[in-house]
């Protein structure tokens, strides 16, 4: 079976072809290469466990004819959810040796994320991880099972039963067993998550071609080679840490991959030292950490080049991190829809402290444009629409929200407000998205204020951003109670919010309960009014709080 996704219009992709942006390979390409140039090289390092590119190609052939034995094959979907440590990678390569497609949740993500996800794609493979409580026992699979009325095989890591770990290191007769495949290079290889601004998550179905396109310009920008050593602190499905050039790009180059459980000091600091790590990449958040966590820069003696993103960093932290840290600064502003903009490693300094960087192909288009689709100057701030080799055509089944997230020339229009600069780098000003940006991890207002407007003594909700020194946003939720006489208390919203069993960062930080919303001219509820009423009423407590000490 096919996975239905927007193709690029024809001539474009025989455009695609022709320069060799496209190169008809499926991903699976990337590890063949290295397991059959540098077998014995270290590919992946994650706890106590280092795996050659030899093993991490044999795991996945082990893994692959385990699950093609049990029925899975090209066209299934699978949903998995894995933390920061090798198995992630031999799904990978698995999945797409089989090609069954798979979404990779994040390992923060809770019920509701993963059943919907599990709703779009009816998944006949659920691979979780028994440290995440969804998956210490059977009670979240078997309302999948029942709820969603879905039949599927189930591996977790951790679980003596159904052991992911077992298919690959039990002796097995079948080191590949699994049918071959013709390639399928213009078909899904996997499903990235959309930080979204709508009700529902959305997903991103990504080519082979497309996405390995990316991975391999990525690698060039970057100019890593097999010597990079890459620290992948940041959740490894996410698009900056997979593809950016991210765990995929080091594998792609030689390289060897690191794998930290997360990314504070504590965690990373030491396996930078002991690997003698030289790249990696951080939220703005965490590179706040490490820039208070300094007086043990000793420890970060070899590495040589950060890269930040997620969310905007300003001048005087990009500043600060090349100081304090002793490193060349890489502004990431990408997205997993596509797009992906770097400073480059030659930029003077001015332009890596103050902009998020340039499209990374010539073949990337994108044009500023104002609130009507016309183009802004140069130094004129708009709105970012892109399309390009690597930047997708449509959310997954999700046809009405397609037929606004694009312009009728087929460029996605990121939500994104930004200043292109003479040189083509881009200056991210602001959004225009209903999106919160905690630190890196998006919400999608619409998405809580619908968790919050099911509470029967609720009439209405406005979910906005807030500002904060270590996130830059957190999640204000202003609320109208229903006309009834209950009083509504913000300890009862949160103990509400909890029983929805949200990924943790999509829980609001403040509730604000209000007896109406200042609405805008064409009677819309005004969020621009709204942030900034929290935002005073921050300022003034941060001063009084100031002048009672
Ligand atoms: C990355 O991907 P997503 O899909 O989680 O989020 C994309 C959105 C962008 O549209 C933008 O609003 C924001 O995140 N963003 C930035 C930024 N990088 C992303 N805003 C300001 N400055 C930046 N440097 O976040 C992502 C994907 C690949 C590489 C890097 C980040």
């Amino acid at each position: 079976m096919r996975i239905n996704y927007t193709p690029w219009p024809e001539k474009d992709a025989e455009e695609f072809k022709s320069k060799g942006f496209w190169i008809d390979k499926e991903l699976t390409d990337i590890l063949c290469r290295q397991s059959g140039q540098r077998p014995e090289s270290p590919a992946i390092i994650s706890e106590d466990v280092t795996l050659s590119y030899r093993q991490l190609e044999s795991y996945s052939d082990r893994l692959a004819s385990y699950l093609s034995q049990r029925g899975l094959e090209a066209g299934d979907t699978a949903l998995v959810q894995l933390p920061n440590d090798y198995p992630f990678y031999v799904v990978y390569f698995a999945l797409l040796k089989l090609g069954v497609v798979p979404v990779n949740a994040l390992f923060n993500h809770n019920k509701d994320e993963l059943f919907h996800y599990a709703d779009q794609l009816r998944p006949t493979l659920i691979i979780g991880d028994s440290t995440q409580a969804l998956f210490s026992d059977s009670t979240f699979t078997d309302s999948l099972q029942q709820d969603l009325d879905l039949s599927f095989t189930l591996l977790i890591d951790g679980d003596r039963e159904r052991s992911l770990r077992d298919t690959w290191l039990s002796d097995n007769d079948n080191e590949k067993s699994f049918p071959e495949r013709q390639a399928t290079p213009n078909e899904v290889a996997f499903f990235q998550l959309s930080g979204g601004s709508t009700g529902t998550p959305k997903l991103i179905p990504r080519t082979h071609n497309d996405y390995y396109y990316s991975i391999r310009q990525s690698v060039e920008v970057c100019q890593w080679d097999s010597d990079t050593r890459y620290l992948c602190a940041l959740p490894a499905a996410h698009n900056f840490s997979l593809s950016s050039p991210g765990g995929l790009g080091v594998l792609y180059a030689g390289g060897t991959l690191i794998l930290a459980k997360d990314p504070s000091p504590s965690t990373c600091f030491p396996l930078i030292e002991q690997h003698h790590v030289n790249w990696t990449a951080l939220v703005p958040p965490a590179a706040i950490l490490w820039l208070n966590a300094a007086d043990n820069k000793a420890a970060l003696a070899s590495l040589r080049y950060l890269q930040v993103g997620g969310a905007k960093l300003s001048a005087n932290l990009a500043r600060r991190v090349e100081v304090e840290l002793n490193v060349t600064l890489q502004q990431v502003f990408g997205m997993a829809e596509g797009l992906v903009n770097y400073t480059r490693l030659n930029d003077d300094a001015w332009t890596r402290h103050n902009t998020q960087g340039r499209p990374m192909s010539e073949a990337d288009k994108v044009i500023v444009v104002d609130e009507n689709n016309q183009p802004v100057s140069i130094g004129e701030e708009g709105l970012l629409t892109t399309s390009g080799p690597y930047t997708f055509r449509g959310y997954f089944n999700a046809d009405a929200h397609n037929s606004h997230a694009f312009t009728e020339e087929g460029f996605y229009c990121s939500g994104d407000r930004v200043i292109q600069t003479e040189t083509g780098h881009l200056i991210v000003v602001g959004r225009d998205k209903d999106q919160i940006n905690k630190g890196g991890e998006k919400i999608a207002a619409e998405e809580i204020e619908n968790h919050l407007l099911s509470h029967p003594d609720v009439f209405d909700a406005a979910v906005v951003s807030m500002p904060d020194d270590l996130l830059g946003e957190r999640i204000c939720a202003f609320v109208i109670a229903q006309p009834n006489g209950t009083t509504l208390k913000p300890v009862t919203l949160n103990k509400f919010m909890r029983g929805k069993h949200l990924a943790d960062y999509k829980y609001p930080d403040r509730y604000e309960l209000v007896d109406t919303f200042p609405k805008t001219k064409v009677g819309k509820v005004d969020k621009k009014s709204l942030r900034s009423q929290v935002e005073e009423k921050l300022a003034s407590h941060k001063s009084s709080s100031r002048t009672s000490v």
